[in-house]
């Protein structure tokens, strides 16, 4: 419970209206994405300031109250929600929503960078930047609901990371509350800049558990110009590395490479999406490709020469509705399966992707109630989705373990992008070694001795 003091105090910092403690007004902000993770928090408050976040931060330093921090809810390991019922004695916790911190400051044309609040979205900033003839380089399906703060947090990976790479590649300068209320700002659009640790850096995939983003200086890109988008059907996971391979000789440019399977284009195409192409085959991949001169036409070589190409279909980008049989996945999965589905994000070294795919369509086969495996992914940086759906309750773990253990056996990572949040901290162990969590450790005691920012979150 929050003192009486405590709640009068918040309201003073961001106004009552901010803080919010009716069941009806803060049920949303307490469970994810998946449904999966549901926890509660004494109040829901939200500033509008990095001023007001850093009263906040400082009050419940004082007080001994544990900080959960939510931007958009898009996570996909319940990360951004507080922890379930932890008994007697447990501390107060409250949810620190960044909904009102969305400014965009005016685009830097010349140091190619934006600095924005961390409740603005990614959709937002890059229509920003697009007005300004740039783009923000990170993108993915959750692009209008995603925040800049959260995709900072967990490091987001997405669609254009083959292109430009992940999101801490991206900042430039950040601004955090620490965990007693300093407020931290790095803020310069130089990309030189060698003093010290790379602080940034840090908190970029730090889950909200060492400081709370407030803004952030991202790095802008130009677009490509002109993009084709092309869905190759193929019944081989090699013929898709193949062809991705094949494209620099060409001079293309990969902007985008992505794998989707039958089962999962199946699922979309039920409901209501128009499959990519006529015939059927194992495994469908969508690749954006750009480049100097006719791309279509180099585009269209590429697809004639390249082998083991059941059926193809080239359109000139941004191709929305072949985007859209990939980018529903996330939430047709939700839609059709009986159970929360067991959403797991794991990568393996390129050339171990036939054989880990081949093992974790498998995997659905080994328990006593057989679960409906799909699978898809970044397939160019080696990121497969491992979405289980039907999966009983009690069955979870068993096929979570089943899947890691091909992970390790196959060289590959636990968590690709999504992050480790609460759905991972347990395993965390087969991801990184004793040492370097350790090193993990001595970083989370010494920015937040008091362990008030986000509790439960990576470390379990
Ligand atoms: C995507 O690539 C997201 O669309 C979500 O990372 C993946 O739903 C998933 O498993
Ligand atoms: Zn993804």
């Amino acid at each position: 419970m929050l003192s009486q003091l405590t709640e009068i105090r918040l309201g003073e910092i961001v106004g009552d209206a901010h803080v919010l403690t009716d069941p009806s007004q803060t049920v949303g902000y307490f469970t994810d994405w998946t449904g999966r993770y549901r926890g509660s928090a004494e109040a829901v408050v939200r500033p509008r300031t990095v001023h007001e976040v850093a009263d906040v931060v400082r009050l419940c330093a004082t007080e001994g109250v544990e900080i959960c921090v939510q931007g958009g809810n898009t996570g996909l390991v319940g990360g951004s929600v507080p922890p379930g019922d932890r008994g007697v004695g447990a501390r107060p916790v409250i949810l620190l929503s960044t909904a009102r911190m969305t400014d965009i400051d005016d685009i830097d044309e010349v140091g190619r960078c934006v600095g924005v609040q961390a409740g603005a979205t990614v959709d937002a900033i890059d229509s920003t930047a697009a007005r300004s003839g740039l783009a923000f380089p990170i993108d993915l399906a959750a692009r209008e609901t995603a925040t800049a703060g959260g995709v900072v947090a967990t490091n987001a990976g997405g669609i254009r990371m083959i292109r430009h790479g992940n999101t801490r590649a991206q900042v430039l300068g950040i601004e955090a509350v620490l965990a007693d209320g300093r407020i931290l700002r790095r803020w310069s659009s130089l990309v030189k800049d060698n003093v010290g640790y790379d602080l940034p850096g840090l908190l970029a995939g730090s889950e909200g558990t060492l400081a709370l983003v407030t803004g952030v200086l991202f790095r802008l890109v130009s677009p490509a110009r002109h993009t084709t988008v092309a869905v190759a059907a193929v019944n081989h996971v090699e013929d898709a590395i193949g062809l991705i391979g094949a494209t620099g000789a060409r001079g293309l440019t990969v902007e985008a490479a992505e794998i989707m399977t039958e089962a999962g284009v199946a699922l979309v195409a039920e409901h209501g999406h128009r499959r990519p192409v006529a015939s059927t085959a194992s495994f469908y991949v969508l690749i954006e490709l750009s480049g100097p001169g006719d791309v279509e036409e180099a585009v269209a070589e590429l697809l004639d020469e390249a082998s083991g190409i059941v059926d193809a279909v080239l359109e000139p980008g941004p191709a929305r509705a072949l985007w859209a049989v990939r980018e529903s996945h996330t939430e047709t999965i939700a839609r059709a399966s009986t159970t929360p589905v067991v959403k797991l994000d794991i990568s393996v070294p390129i050339r171990a992707l036939p054989e880990a795919f081949a093992e974790l369509t498998a995997v659905g086969e080994i328990v006593e109630h057989p679960c409906r495996p799909i699978l898809f992914g970044h397939v160019g940086d080696g990121n497969i989705h491992v979405n289980l759906l039907d999966v009983p309750e009690g069955d979870a773990e068993a096929v979570t373990a089943r899947v890691f253990g091909i992970v390790a056996a196959n060289g590959g990572s636990i968590s690709a992008e999504h992050g480790i949040g609460r759905a991972k901290a347990a395993w965390i162990h087969l991801g990184r070694s004793d040492i370097d969590r350790s090193v993990m450790r001595s970083i989370k005691q010494g920015l937040d001795p008091q362990g008030l920012l986000n509790p439960g979150v990576l470390f379990g």
